[in-house]
């Protein structure tokens, strides 16, 4: 699982607008578009609970400790978002206890290992990976005008993959599923049984068009798949492909660092 670095997010604040305009001109909906869409909502679904459902990020020393500029991020996406969010000046428990008495409903934390969304009011869990993987592929449908009845490749049978291929498979695609780990993808077979096994990555990436690189892994879709076909939507954390490719396919490529899977698993714990 990668861990952020401070230089990672450090300008996700300042570039939220921007980053909210590109996703219009690729996508053809905005972040709180997308994050509806995962959940098969509009944004005006949530604009009523705006006032309403008070946000506490809480920092977390456990493990590797505190990543310099994460909870602010996360709280400057959700107030992009239209919510009223802070981050509590005290860390962990003490933090979790200060949010509760300024009076947030939902709360979001992260250690090591996971990174959550819970609404303390209807006890909704959301866990980063599978929300972030959710995000990506309904940025992906959206951005290919529907799934449905198309190959989509997913690369990466972890959480984010796992969230990708629910979302894929509940949508009437194809869904082909990649991991150099292939105990991984049947595990995943078993929960969504709708899935197939791409054993050979080439193979693959020939046959798909729609891809979700959700690896840890860099350059893991070589350049000649790079064509003026391929639909790129990559939560991975480094981004799968080269450089060049990424000039090559920058109009038909989804990628940020906690953007998307931060809309996403606000408006899920929001979701009844
Ligand atoms: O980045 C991470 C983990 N790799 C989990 C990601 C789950 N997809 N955690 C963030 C740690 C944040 C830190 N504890 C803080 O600043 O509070």
């Amino acid at each position: 699982m990668t861990r952020l670095r401070e230089e990672d997010i450090y300008d996700v604040g300042a570039n939220l607008s921007y980053y909210d305009r590109q996703l219009i001109h690729k996508v053809g909906t905005n972040l709180a578009g997308i994050a509806a869409h995962a959940l098969g909502k509009t944004p005006g679904d949530f604009v009523a609970i705006h006032d309403t459902a008070l946000i506490g990020v809480i920092p977390v020393t456990c493990g590797q400790g505190i990543i310099g500029g994460f909870s602010t991020t996360v709280q400057k996406i959700i107030e992009f978002l239209g919510f009223t969010a802070f981050v509590t000046a005290t860390n962990d428990v003490s933090g979790l206890a200060e949010a509760v008495k300024k009076g947030a409903r939902i709360i979001f934390l992260a250690d090591d290992n996971d990174f959550v969304a819970i609404n303390l009011v209807n006890g909704q869990v959301s866990d980063n990976g599978e929300a972030t993987g959710r995000g990506y592929a309904a940025a992906l449908d959206l951005m290919s005008g529907g799934v449905q009845g198309k190959n989509v490749l997913v690369i990466g049978a972890g959480p984010v993959g796992a969230g990708a291929a629910a979302f894929m498979t509940a949508q009437g695609a194809r869904v082909l599923v990649h991991d150099i780990d292939t105990e991984k993808v049947e595990k995943m077979r078993q929960v969504l049984p709708g899935i197939e096994v791409a054993k050979e990555l080439h193979a693959a990436l020939t046959e798909c068009k729609l891809v979700v690189e959700a690896t840890p892994a860099a350059a893991t879709i070589d350049k000649k798949y790079i064509d003026q076909d391929i639909l790129i939507s990559a939560p991975g954390i480094p981004l799968g492909i080269d450089q060049e490719s990424c000039v090559l396919v920058s109009e038909r490529l989804i990628h940020d660092v906690l953007e998307i899977g931060v809309a996403t698993m606000l408006f899920t714990v929001l979701s009844e």
